[in-house]
């Protein structure tokens, strides 16, 4: 399952957005494990379900696997232990972080977007803190660390490196295979950086354990406690790519839908109230304040904030696959069963594998169900494919 990260300084609101993300009601939640442990849960990515746009037989008015014509589709999120500056030179950059991050495909940096806390997390005046310091301080913090570990094996590196044979990257990748880190990411990183390895001095070395990073760990920066922000401030972080968000909000409202005090699917721009006379006067007062924060940011931000990891750092696509191409089904008869996140580029051999390597292994062909066509063994699988899969394997 692909796994992202909640990383930043303390008091962003990492633990909030956890909550939220991780709370699902049960037309949502067709995971069976929603807590994995204290810090390690179940969140949903959103995305258009493609039943609404098929001629499903009997002209059955939906999947049963989507929400009014929404899917979501399980991904692993971690509550990450928070990092202090200059953690990377020893100051709280613990194991446990460590051990976090080597789970993780991508990170989502929480910032407090409201500039209300310092740069260690302590309570200050709105604004008194500028979010952009925070949002350098993450990637800046996480490559430090990557260095001093690289810098401590250099020479014994470029020692070995004159042997004949001897794979520069491979080593490099082996030295941080705790942080999950290939060979093939070790090259993306040369390449961007350009950087020759055996002649580079301390600031070229860093600039490619950055650029290293940035290929094994993606991150996004989210400004959290967006409710409390001034809008020139959003407006300056929207301009740098931080989109805003209320996990606070969220976890508010999510509590309320489960509740049925209102109507709202994560990711809406907004939600209604069925029936007002149900609510206390805080509660109406809490949601009327809601509502106006969420049409000034546009929603909550927090699915966003998934969907923009998984769909737009990680590039994964989602490909129905079905075991009967002409009724959308698997085996039993139910409709576009599942929803597999494949990343850009996998063909339906990747797609043949990712639902059983036995299923790979025998893999004949692929059919496009819509078309009812067969599809060429390396085309790449597009966002939304329903695909049959002919394996010699049952
Ligand atoms: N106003 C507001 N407060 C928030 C929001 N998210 C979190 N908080 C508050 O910020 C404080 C720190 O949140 P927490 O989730 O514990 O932060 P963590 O240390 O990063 O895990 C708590 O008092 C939260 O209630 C938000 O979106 N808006
Ligand atoms: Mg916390």
């Amino acid at each position: 399952m692909i796994t992202l990260a909640l990383a930043g300084k303390p008091n962003c609101g990492k633990s909030t957005f956890f909550r939220a993300a991780t709370l699902a009601d049960a037309e949502i939640a067709n995971y069976p494990f929603t807590t994995i442990d204290a810090n390690h849960g179940v969140a949903y990515v959103r995305a258009p379900c493609p039943c609404r746009d098929l001629p499903l037989p009997g002209g059955a008015p939906g999947c049963g696997h989507c929400t009014d014509g929404n899917r979501f589709i399980p991904i692993g999120l971690i509550d990450v232990a928070g990092l202090v500056p200059d953690a990377h030179l020893g100051r709280g950059l613990g194991n446990q972080f460590l051990d976090h991050l080597r789970q993780a495909d991508a990170i989502i940096h929480v910032v407090d977007g409201a500039g209300a806390t310092d740069a260690e997390g302590n309570p200050v005046e709105i604004g008194a803190h500028d979010p952009e310091e925070d949002i350098a301080f993450l990637p800046g913090e996480m490559t430090m660390w990557v260095y001093g570990i690289l810098e401590k094996h250099w020479a014994k590196l470029m020692r070995q490196a004159q042997q004949r044979g001897f794979s520069l990257h491979a080593a490099i990748a082996e030295i941080l295979a705790g942080l999950s880190i290939s060979p093939e990411d070790v090259g993306d990183a040369v390449r961007e950086t350009g950087i020759d390895l055996a002649q580079a001095d301390a600031p070229a070395l860093v600039a490619f354990c950055g650029a290293l990073l940035k290929a094994a760990k993606p991150m996004a920066a989210v400004a959290n406690r967006a409710d409390l922000a001034p809008d020139d401030l959003l407006a300056r972080l929207r301009e740098r790519g931080v989109p805003p968000a209320t996990a606070a909000g969220e976890l508010a409202l999510r509590n309320a839908a489960k509740a049925g005090l209102v109507r709202y699917l994560p990711g809406d721009p907004s939600f209604a109230i069925p029936d007002r006379a149900a609510l206390s006067k805080p509660q109406a007062a809490g949601l009327d304040a809601l509502a106006g924060v969420m049409a000034r940011l546009g929603g909550t931000g927090v699915q966003e904030a998934l969907n923009r990891a998984v769909f737009g750092l990680l590039g994964r696509i989602v490909v129905y696959p079905v075991e009967d191409e002409t009724h959308f089904t698997d085996g039993r008869g139910r409709i576009l069963p599942d929803a597999f996140l494949m990343r850009t580029g996998a063909t339906p051999r990747d797609l043949a594998f990712a639902v059983h390597t036995e299923i790979g292994e025998g893999f004949l062909h692929a059919i496009d169900a819509r078309t009812r066509m067969r599809i060429r063994d390396n085309q790449p699988l597009k966002d939304g494919d329903i695909i049959r899969i002919v394996s010699a394997a049952k």
